[in-house]
């Protein structure tokens, strides 16, 4: 199913009276507020957020998977689908892979079908969480942080190996996420654990290319419930401390305990240039994966408020890489990635509307009412005409959604590829 741009003219067509009404209204009511419309516009077409290959199916849990038919099974059709989001909302330029869920096995071809589809490869996930079919050792007790030194060779290397393939496919960085914990207090020795990590973690960076980014991901808890190794921000901040410049942290946002403030975390990561990336997402209770902005969009708007700041205060941090994690129950993939991606534009367009010196200056007189004022206001616009005419001068559709119902897309690749197809990943 590849969209063309008579099927865009023909989408935007429909809808850009209504656009056009709503767009005049709020870039009049921005005017006023000596708001600079196309330099938002630009940002927002600029902002590009990869897409998890592995979020292109059904996900599931420990309690059923719901398939949703014409599911992509293999890369090249991911590929397809990801160039289906991208044709739509020109902000999903890119396609993060996950190895081995994702290895290449024509790399001319799969870069040929990235370039046709008009994206790029994003960072690269390692995955030492499950153990793979004749492999050596086992990554039930851990993998960098394993008690046994030839299991944390073997995780060494498949990490080394997942910088390779990155390098084949022009991707620029590794994500490292360790599942390694324990289920059982008293089951490991805290300080060994966390030595071993930070030893097979150098290792990894000391084969990163010189132009390579590592990202350091932390998560509390899940797959192990009592504790895990690189469990919070802190630990992962240290760590890439310890590796090196290249080394980051990364901030997946279900990865946090209830009511922890994530903007601070942010804040604090950008300040000390260790900000690498985000996996955007969000959750009621823990990593649930569910789509952006579906829970605590507030939330997601003080984050953003955070990174504006540091993108224009902080020139210690480098950009950063914006990535979707995401897990589908029970909705169509494709149908949810495209909520998520206008939750995170949203909230970066809302974010851009607070005035920050106009906020720093209510902060520094400890007006604490108009500092909230300043925020709420923002956060209080309705920027949706601003996302939708930063996607149309990209060449895109006023409105994604309505328009992969309306192509009847889903409908398509059920035909392409039938009731029964599944898509590796989560
Ligand atoms: C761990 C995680 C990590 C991925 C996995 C698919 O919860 O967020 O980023 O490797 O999900
Ligand atoms: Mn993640």
């Amino acid at each position: 199913m590849r969209i063309n741009k008579q099927h865009i003219a023909d989408e935007n067509k429909n809808s850009s009276e209504n656009h056009k009404d709503g767009f005049d209204f709020l870039s009049h009511q921005l005017d006023k507020q000596d708001k600079d419309v196309n330099a938002i516009l630009r940002k927002l077409a600029d902002f590009q957020v990869a897409i998890p290959s592995w979020a292109l199916g059904a996900g599931g849990t420990r309690f059923g998977r719901f398939s949703y038919f014409g599911e992509p099974s293999t890369l090249e059709q991911k590929i397809d689908d990801v160039g289906v989001l991208h044709a739509l909302t020109k902000t999903a330029g890119a396609i993060s892979l996950h190895i081995p869920w994702d290895i290449p096995q024509d790399y001319d071809a799969i870069k040929e079908r990235a370039k046709i589809n008009g994206l790029v490869f994003d960072a690269v996930n390692s995955n030492t969480f499950q153990d793979q079919k004749d492999a050596k050792e086992s990554y039930r007790f851990g993998s960098l942080s394993n008690l046994n030194a030839s299991a944390r060779e073997q995780a060494i290397q498949h990490n080394i190996d997942v910088i390779n393939i990155g390098e084949k496919l022009g991707s620029k960085s590794l994500t490292v996420w360790l599942a390694d914990g324990a289920n059982f207090a008293g089951q490991r020795n805290f300080q060994s654990s966390l030595i071993h990590a930070e030893n097979s973690l150098k290792s990894i960076y000391s084969e990163l290319p010189d132009d390579w980014k590592m990202f350091i991901e932390y998560k509390p808890y899940e797959p192990n419930f009592y504790s895990t190794v690189i469990q919070d921000w802190g630990t992962s901040f240290m760590l890439a401390n310890a590796c090196g410049e290249k080394a980051y942290t990364l901030v997946d946002l279900g990865h946090h305990l209830p009511n922890t403030n994530i903007e601070q975390i942010v804040s604090t990561l950008m300040l000390k240039g260790k900000l690498g990336g985000f996996h955007f997402n969000d959750s009621k209770y823990g990593d649930d994966d569910s789509t952006v902005g579906s829970v605590k969009p507030y939330a997601l708007f003080l984050i953003f408020n955070e990174l504006v700041y540091g993108m224009e205060n902080n020139p210690q941090n480098p950009d950063l890489a914006w990535m979707i994690d995401a897990s589908h129950n029970i909705k169509d993939p494709l149908e949810d990635l495209l909520q998520s991606l206008e939750a995170i534009l949203e909230a970066y367009a809302k974010a851009l509307l607070v005035d920050q010196e106009e906020l720093k200056a209510a902060q520094e007189r400890n007006d604490v009412t108009l500092c909230q004022e300043i925020m709420q206001n923002a956060y209080r616009t309705d920027v949706r005409p601003l996302l939708a005419q930063a996607r149309a001068l990209s060449g895109g559709v006023i409105n994604p959604l309505k328009s992969y119902r309306s192509l009847r897309i889903r409908e398509g690749l059920i035909k392409e590829r039938g009731m029964n197809s599944v898509a590796t990943g989560l």
